[in-house]
């Protein structure tokens, strides 16, 4: 089955070795300094002393409006390639995220991407970047394969010592919930409408580092203003 096959019938793809090794480690080694300079704004949370390591590794959220490879990443032409095959038209960037996800930090409950980027017609669509070695222990990503033919649906109320967003979608029995276990460098690339989420990372000693990418079909004629600026991604 071709790859946009793929990804119609069970809302997501993955591939491996779509970034190098090195281009992973010099991502995370850049990331770390701007940790370590606390130079992406928002990033860190009011409470150092806190005991939830979150506080300590917060997720960054869009890199790259001010830093330079975290645009490059956004805009990489691997990744460009592939969503030109799974879209069959072109894309504009709309959102970057680093997740650090150190050990013990609480994971993040079911939902759909466009609950929160609300595209139409159509769907955004997330390049997920292993930048080291994934599986169930540091907390890999669950999908449920074939839900991105849902509607944006209802989210309730969902248990924050698992989750550090509060509320989850309730998704239909019919559905399974697969682990994705991901090499270094291999890219998901899934559906705004496919549910997914991740559980705790219960390693005592492995983070669980991903750049995140969100893009939406360039003929979007509604979606979540709040993410402007798009980026062209030529
Ligand atoms: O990386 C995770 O644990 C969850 C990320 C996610 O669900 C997302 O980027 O939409």
């Amino acid at each position: 089955m071709g790859l946009r096959d793929q990804y119609q019938l069970q809302g997501f793809v993955s591939i491996k070795g779509l970034l190098s090794e090195l281009e992973c480690d010099q991502i995370i080694e850049h990331a770390l300094a701007m940790h370590a300079r606390r130079s992406i704004p928002g990033c860190f949370s009011s409470d150092p002393q806190s005991d939830d390591p979150l506080q300590q590794y917060p997720r960054m959220m869009h890199p790259h409006r001010v830093d330079d490879l975290s645009l490059q990443t956004l805009k990489h032409p691997k990744i460009v390639e592939v969503l030109g095959k799974l879209l069959g038209q072109e894309a504009v960037g709309l959102q970057t995220m680093i997740y650090w996800k150190p050990p013990h930090a609480r994971g993040q409950a079911l939902h759909q991407d466009d609950f929160y980027l609300q595209t139409q017609p159509g769907a955004c669509i997330a390049a997920w970047i292993a930048l080291e070695k994934i599986d169930a222990e540091n907390g890999g990503l669950t999908v449920c394969p074939g839900s991105q033919v849902e509607p944006i649906l209802e989210m309730t109320s969902t248990d924050t010592s698992l989750s550090f967003t509060d509320s989850a979608v309730q998704p239909n029995p019919i559905y399974d919930h697969q682990l994705v276990e991901m090499e270094k460098g291999e890219t998901l690339f899934f559906h705004g409408r496919l549910i997914h989420g991740s559980k705790p990372n219960v390693s005592s000693d492995r983070f669980r580092k991903t750049f995140i990418c969100h893009y939406i079909p360039k003929l979007s004629t509604n979606y979540n203003k709040g993410y402007d600026p798009q980026v062209e991604l030529k």
